[in-house]
């Protein structure tokens, strides 16, 4: 997963739920989500991000069982292939590791389930950490920070510390600002300009800035509640070049294409074969 996951990597949201807000549900059949999957494997992402719980704000979350019935089906049809688990439960992740995920995306930062660490560390598997301030139901009521950079910066130092102690290697882990999970769209744009704050911490971040209202909200529309796939682009771009090693996005093709080239900038000596 390592190689996979080098820098710029593309990871493609697959939302096995009724209610995402970004896609509504397109991918609520296991059927669609499997045969999409592969065919955004074979378009270049290096990760399939399978979940079943939306955390959309306002969301009010499901329960292990209905979790499950969600995306075991996908999980089984997608075996073998590079999978990660977007869930904060313990049972949901030991069953999707079981299944052959190889990294668990917990938006708690292992403070959802105190038995989320565990299974991650007995698995072996790798671990997202993200910040999110509140809770998904009420988060984008009043986030506050005093400066949101040193407070999400603090916040992963101390997630990260938390998660070796409990048995997890370091180098299995990667970090992530949570953009949009209690926070301003001003603040989300801050995270990313002084993205190298969470960089310095020395392991691999994860950026989501994918169709987020922040980007609907800088392109105009006050009320957006979604964001384009283009404005999206140009969000991740802005993140790996600061950094972000990993782009959780839901447009596989544009965002390949655009961190290729972004990458090539960074990397003149592959294009110099082309002369
Ligand atoms: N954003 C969402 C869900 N999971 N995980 C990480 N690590 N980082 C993120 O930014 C992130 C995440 C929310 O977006 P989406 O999955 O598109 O929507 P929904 O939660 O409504 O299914």
């Amino acid at each position: 997963l390592e190689e996979r996951l080098r820098r710029p990597a593309v990871m493609w949201v697959v939302n096995v739920t009724p209610d995402s807000f970004s896609e509504g549900g397109v991918n609520f059949e296991p059927a669609a989500a499997i045969a999409t999957a592969r065919r955004m494997l074979a378009e270049g992402a290096a990760l399939v991000d399978v979940g079943g719980e939306s955390t959309r704000p306002g969301s009010e979350g499901v329960s292990a069982d209905e979790e499950l019935c969600r995306v075991v089906p996908v999980l089984e049809g997608l075996a073998g292939l590079p999978v990660s688990i977007d869930t904060a439960k313990a049972e949901v992740a030991r069953r999707a590791l079981e299944l052959g995920a190889e990294l668990v995306n917990d938006v708690t930062a292992l403070r959802g389930d105190a038995g989320m660490a565990a299974v991650v560390a007995e698995a072996g598997a790798y671990v997202c950490l993200m910040h999110m301030q509140g809770e998904p139901r009420t988060m984008q009521a009043a986030p506050r920070y005093e400066d949101v950079v040193s407070e999400v910066a603090a916040f992963l130092e101390e997630r990260l510390a938390f998660a070796v102690a409990a048995g997890i290697p370091e180098e299995n882990i990667c970090i992530d600002p949570g953009i949009g999970f209690g926070k301003t769209p001003q603040q989300n744009l801050e995270l990313v300009l002084h993205l190298d704050a969470l960089v310095a911490l020395g392991r691999p971040v994860l950026v989501g800035f994918s169709r987020k209202s922040t980007i609907g909200k800088v392109l105009g529309d006050p009320g957006a509640r979604t964001g384009t796939v283009a404005g999206s682009v140009g969000a991740a771009v802005a993140a790996y070049v600061r950094g972000a090693s990993i782009l959780r996005v839901h447009d596989v093709h544009e965002h390949v294409a655009a961190l290729a080239l972004a990458a090539a900038v960074e990397h003149p000596e592959v294009a110099a074969g082309w002369a």
